[in-house]
């Protein structure tokens, strides 16, 4: 039995999608000429929508359309319509503050659940081009300006208490696409859950070790929490190197589905989790030992200058932007007695705890990310694409020693450089 869904909605595909972009003027003037004209191809690799490329005479779009299921597994695993409508929120609120690094949207279709955006060319999902051990030198100072921006500017920090709880009851709603989250990321690899799957026989023993540690559980479990809880700021909520497209000078954030408000350090750390995969995965690429050492300098290279720069621009952004209801400002400048430079002492304070706070946020969720994509359902095809098993294992086996320090040691970490050195010493040792 095909699933329900709504009045007027129907999956289209290649054939039908260029007869219903006819019916909307924009589109089809922006791609010129007439539907029999226009090429069609549905190229959707990721795990939940299709995606078609549609090229006319004139110009491209790109159309996503969210289906009733989750497109990996199948129809058995409905996924609620209305994700496109979040993300189309999403994009629209973030637009608001890093407009530069969004793909434009064109035209949305509440029928259909239909976004169609500018097609981004020539433009790549940064995971391939970092597959093939590409420099994106643009990368980390536009991803440093997105993340402080989108997550500064709808905090409690900029916005006023009643927006904010506004926002917040509008995007609880996307309760389904945080359950994935919950499930996938924070609960499944830890115990024996039927989708879970993993490089085996080579990682059975630290999968076992992993469902058998108890310290683990219990950090991971307070992520989770965290996760469910704390509605700092509108998420992203998916942002890893497969929400991204790049190329050497630009960078456009895509895919905002999972948007909702919950903890900063999670968008943060699931992007630094998501480097130190592809880190670990370059030995599985290379055709000779050694042939990346450069690249893996320039990733390391580029999760230290995302986090500094990120914890840098957040607070210049705080400085200049008081806002929200979030420390007031008569409590930290103007009715100190002592006059305002005790109060803007005491915020610096404030701001070193907060940003210190975040940080292990960041590496829990690091390493959460990257634990899900080798032994959850989900992987990734940084290391998918290792077609020789043992040279897989080898690079997960070091990816997850890692990963598991970052959530269970977070604290005693002092700063981003000592997590590049002992993802540099795991390899090293490889
Ligand atoms: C069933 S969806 C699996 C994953 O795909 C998306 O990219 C999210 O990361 C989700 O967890
Ligand atoms: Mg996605």
């Amino acid at each position: 039995m095909p699933l329900a869904t709504p009045a007027g909605y129907r999956a289209l595909d290649e054939a039908t999608l260029a007869a219903y972009l006819e019916t909307v003027p924009t589109i089809a003037g922006r791609l010129g000429g007439a539907a029999a004209d226009w090429r069609v191809a549905e190229v959707g690799d990721g795990n939940l929508n299709l995606v078609f490329l549609v090229e006319g005479p004139n110009d491209g779009v790109c159309v996503k359309q969210a289906l009733p299921y989750v497109r990996l597994v199948g129809d058995g695993w409905p996924l609620p319509l209305e994700r496109a409508w979040f993300e189309h929120e999403a994009t629209q609120i973030q637009a608001r503050h890093a407009a530069e690094r969004l793909p434009a949207i064109l035209h949305y279709d509440p029928q259909l659940y239909l976004i169609a955006m500018e097609r981004l060319a020539p433009h790549i999902i940064m995971r391939r081009g970092m597959i093939a051990g590409t420099v994106y030198p643009a990368f980390v100072d536009h991803m440093v300006e997105y993340t402080a921006n989108a997550l500064y500017f709808t905090s409690d920090l900029a916005l006023r208490a009643g927006e904010k709880k506004r926002l917040v009851a509008q995007f609880a709603g996307n309760t389904e696409l945080c359950k994935i989250t919950e499930d996938l990321i924070f609960t499944d690899p830890y115990r024996i859950a039927e989708l879970n799957r993993w490089t085996s026989p080579e990682l059975d023993d630290v999968a076992l070790a992993i469902r058998g540690d108890d310290g683990l559980k219990r950090a991971v479990s307070l992520l989770k929490l965290k996760f469910l809880s704390r509605g700092e700021a509108l998420l992203h909520g998916d942002l890893h190197t497969g929400s991204i497209m790049v190329t050497a000078t630009d960078t456009k954030v895509i895919d905002p589905e999972f948007a909702f408000f919950g903890p900063m350090g999670f968008d943060v750390g699931k992007l630094i989790g998501n480097l130190l995969l592809s880190y670990f995965s370059q030995a599985g690429h290379e055709q000779e030992a050694g042939e990346r050492d450069d690249y893996r300098a320039w990733i390391t290279a580029t999760i230290e200058r995302f986090w500094n720069g990120f914890e840098r621009r957040f607070i210049e952004l705080w400085l200049a932007n008081r806002t929200g209801d979030a420390f007031p400002a008569d409590l930290f400048e103007n009715a100190d007695t002592e006059g305002s430079d005790a109060g803007r002492r005491s915020l610096g304070q404030a701001q070193h705890i907060f940003m210190r706070e975040l940080f292990e946020d960041c590496l829990g969720y690091a390493g959460c990310s990257m634990i899900r994509r080798i032994l959850g359902l989900a992987h990734n095809i940084d290391m998918e694409w290792i077609e020789d098993q043992g040279r897989r294992a080898a690079c997960e086996r070091r990816t997850l020693g890692l990963a598991v320090d970052l959530v269970k040691q977070a604290r005693q970490i002092p700063s981003i450089e000592a997590v590049t050195a002992k993802a540099a010493a795991l390899q090293a040792a490889a």
